[in-house]
């Protein structure tokens, strides 16, 4: 089964990648790293299905030349991984691990040595235990912590970086991990949640500073969207929809482009917001070179009694994937364009993640995978050719990996990964994607 495209039907320039992230693949209990929020919640019963942690993952540290060679084989142009705060900041600040940091400059070599794009993402969610303690990203102080971090970061790896951005999807620090209590430190508050969801932005946008005075260029943001549509034609469903858009979709990227919180939002947030928030929303909209979009799914929305926000999800009619989730192009059709439009600022986007899990067996094709990169690919296309400013986009992932709650049952993967052997076996998907790349 092939990808019903190939290069030449996008752009020249146009880059192709994949996406992985420190705690999911490499290995957290090994290379000196220190303790992260993941592994406390994973030892807290209920929390990660059987309790697994990024302790091994898939290996990476070790393994790193076979999975670059892999992103390579498959013709990418570009590798997006992540650099572990705790890797590298065992207690969060102060002495640095040099075994870490010396591992991701041998990585950003290797990705060099086979023609692969570096593109850092500073946090993917390993937040440093002695960090937490202090309140994480309650904490306004996180801020001035993490761009200690990103500056370290810049100053090892900044000469050589095709493109960094500070978070990976911040709407998942803030509002999925301290207001739906589903992702490490599982916290279930209004008020720290929406201290999150100021301090995040804060943070993202004193890294931006830090790694600009270092001179490192080509600067993003990567939020994750998801597709808000009303469960029915009612005055009800329609508000629920809209305030899940603002919550989820519109809070972040109007800080960040327009340094502007969703007045919909706002209205309920504001009496939780930390005092003189205002004056930080310069430094949050700190100009851009691109911002990425992390998108898989959409949700249906309906209104229901309770506390503010007032609505929950109800299943939709379309087919799933192993997370549950309804395989929904049109919603990155709607965001691509959305992005573009709403903005009056040109900015270049990149779809930063999009794939799907499924339950993968070695030696079995995955038709599923390749019908879901060629229908969200086609949607891509369609952008460009109605003049989105779409410059690339990156497969959510190269490995199957530690789906962080759901444990490593939830296959991602390009490649499959036997987690007892840890042996890598390229899936039809991957494959597929070679051909299509194939020059
Ligand atoms: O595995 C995650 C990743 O860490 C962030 N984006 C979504 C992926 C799939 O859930």
């Amino acid at each position: 089964m092939s990808l019903s495209f190939t290069r030449a039907d996008f752009p020249e320039d146009f880059v192709f990648g994949t996406a992985t992230s420190a705690y999911q693949i490499e290995g957290h209990s090994r290379g000196g790293a220190g303790r992260t929020h993941w592994d406390d919640f994973a030892e807290t019963p209920g929390n990660v299905v059987r309790a697994e942690t990024g302790a091994i993952a898939c290996d990476h540290l070790t393994r790193w030349q076979e999975d670059l060679d892999l992103a390579a084989g498959a013709g990418l142009d570009a590798y997006r991984f992540s650099t572990s705060w705790a890797r590298v900041l065992p207690d969060g600040r102060g002495a640095v691990n040099a075994e870490g940091l010396d591992f991701y400059d041998r990585l950003v070599d290797g990705m060099l040595a086979r023609g692969l794009k570096p593109a850092l993402t500073l946090y993917h969610w390993e937040l440093p235990s002695p960090l937490a303690d202090l309140g994480g990203w309650r904490n306004r102080d996180i801020a001035g912590w993490f761009a200690d971090f990103a500056e370290i970061i810049g100053r090892r790896l900044g000469d050589r970086l095709w493109s960094a951005a500070p978070v990976n999807e911040p709407w998942c620090v803030a509002w999925l991990s301290h207001f739906e209590g589903q992702h490490a430190p599982g916290v279930r508050d209004i008020r720290a949640a929406t201290r999150a969801m100021h301090h995040v932005g804060l943070a993202h946008g004193h890294a931006i500073a830090a790694l600009r005075s270092l001179g490192v260029g080509n600067l993003g943001a990567v939020c994750n969207l998801e597709y808000a549509l009303p469960t029915d034609d009612s005055d009800g469903a329609h508000a629920a929809a809209r305030l899940h858009d603002g919550i989820y979709n519109r809070w972040f990227a109007g800080a960040f482009r327009r340094g502007a919180y969703p007045e919909d939002v706002l209205d309920h947030l504001a009496p939780h917001m930390p005092d003189g928030w205002q004056d930080d929303m310069a430094t949050i909209a700190a100009p851009l070179d691109w911002f990425g979009l992390n998108y898989y799914t959409c949700a249906r929305l309906a209104p229901c009694d309770g506390p503010w926000p007032g609505y929950r999800t109800v299943e939709g009619p379309l087919p799933r994937t192993q997370m549950g989730w309804e395989i929904c192009p049109e919603g990155l059709a709607h965001f691509l364009g959305r992005m573009h439009a709403d903005f009056d600022d040109g900015l270049p986007l990149y779809v930063t993640e999009n794939g799907m899990a499924w339950p993968d067996t070695p030696g079995h094709d995955d038709p599923a995978r390749i019908d879901y990169l060629d229908a969200h690919l086609a949607r891509a296309r369609n952008a460009i050719a109605d003049s989105v400013p779409l410059k690339g986009y990156f497969v959510w992932s190269l490995l199957d990996n530690y789906e962080w709650a759901l444990g490593y049952d939830k296959r991602f993967g390009l490649v499959h990964v036997d987690f007892d052997t840890l042996e890598r076996t390229p899936k039809a998907s991957y494959h597929a994607l070679a051909r299509a790349l194939a020059p």
